[in-house]
């Protein structure tokens, strides 16, 4: 009898040790590989030529021609690569009170998907280059600021509408207008009213969705992403709205072997950019991928005329086009309703 209670216990206790290690292989199976579907190669040749074609146009300055032509050159790049393209025109009105004419471009894949993943950059360029030393009432090439953005994007599209057979997300390319048209640094500040000058296109968009009701899983803004040596940090703002997004962003990066570039550090905490309205006005959790110094907070080219295409390394577009791809190509799924 004694024996019998003896080899229960036993029993007992090596049932429980082996149920042990099975959790144990249960957590290590259940932690989930960083990739899961491989997505096609973003070329990087190609991004940059749709970078240097914006540039060649000119500033891409609100109320300028060369503005409304590069406006209509993405709308019909958009449409080639088949996307469902909106066209929100608008009046924002600058600090000074100039009335500008604007468009926010959008591009649809997928349109009737009910999961959406949101891509931003803006397309304006500054007005002034303020924190030159010299020419600072003259405008910008912008091939930085403004170009790098959808340069990378219009790639995106550009292999969306290639494969047929991925991913089954929808996506949505934005591109904002009236960014960079906030009160230049040699302006008497107290001058104008206290208001956010800078992120006009993301503002109106954020008040006046494109599509009533409109929503998407997450969101990731461009932002400067084509300089030589680029550091993109985990920023500020992106943490505190959407430190999930960030952080499966940058593993991606990693993962993809593009650590150099996206580094896993808190640095630098924006005044503001387009994300603070994708978030607090379309109530989208995004995040932004932008070009930040740990001192200085942006880079040198950063509102000077030295943002030209002399700046512009092929390398790091292909670090960021390649892991937005990969982060929205893992979204892949059949949608359930
Ligand atoms: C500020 O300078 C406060 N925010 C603007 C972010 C920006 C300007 N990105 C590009 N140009
Ligand atoms: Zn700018």
């Amino acid at each position: 009898m004694k024996n019998k209670i003896w080899a229960g216990l036993f029993l007992l206790l090596a049932l429980c040790a082996c149920d042990d290690r099975k959790k144990t292989t249960a957590v290590q199976e259940e932690q989930a590989p960083v990739v899961t579907v491989k997505a096609p190669a973003f070329n990087a040749d190609s991004a940059y030529f749709f970078v240097e074609k914006q540039v060649r146009f000119g500033p891409r300055v609100p109320n300028t021609p060369t503005h409304r032509r590069c406006g209509d050159y993405l709308i019909s790049t958009l449409r080639r690569y088949g996307a469902q393209v909106t066209v929100q025109e608008f009046v924002a009105e600058a600090y000074n009170g100039t009335r500008l004419q604007s468009r926010n471009i959008i591009g649809s894949y997928l349109p009737t998907a009910s999961k959406r993943i949101l891509l931003a950059a803006h397309w304006d360029t500054r007005h002034v280059a303020d924190k030159d030393s010299t020419r600072k009432r003259e405008p910008i090439p912008g091939a930085n600021d403004g170009a790098s953005g959808v340069g990378v994007l219009l790639e995106i599209a550009r292999i969306l509408n290639t494969d047929t057979t991925g991913p089954r997300v929808g996506v949505d390319i934005i591109f904002f207008d009236a960014e960079d048209y906030g009160i230049p640094d040699f302006e008497d500040h107290s001058k104008y009213p206290d208001k956010q000058f800078y992120c006009l296109g993301s503002q109106y968009w954020g008040k006046n969705l494109h599509k009533p009701g409109y929503s998407a899983y997450f969101g990731i803004l461009l932002d400067m992403v084509g300089a030589r040596n680029a550091t993109f940090f985990k920023e500020g703002l992106s943490m505190q709205y959407a430190g999930g997004i960030v952080n499966r962003v940058w593993d991606v990066a990693n993962y993809l072997q593009f650590g150099q570039y996206f580094l896993n550090d808190v640095n630098h905490q924006l005044g503001t950019d387009d994300h603070v309205y994708m978030n607090t006005l379309a109530r989208i959790p995004s995040i932004d991928i932008i070009d930040l110094k740990p001192d200085t907070g942006f880079g040198h080219y950063h509102h000077t005329h030295r943002d030209d295409m002399s700046i512009i390394d092929r390398n790091v577009l292909k670090a960021v086009g390649q892991t937005v791809l990969q982060v929205v190509y893992d979204e892949d799924a059949p949608v359930v309703q």
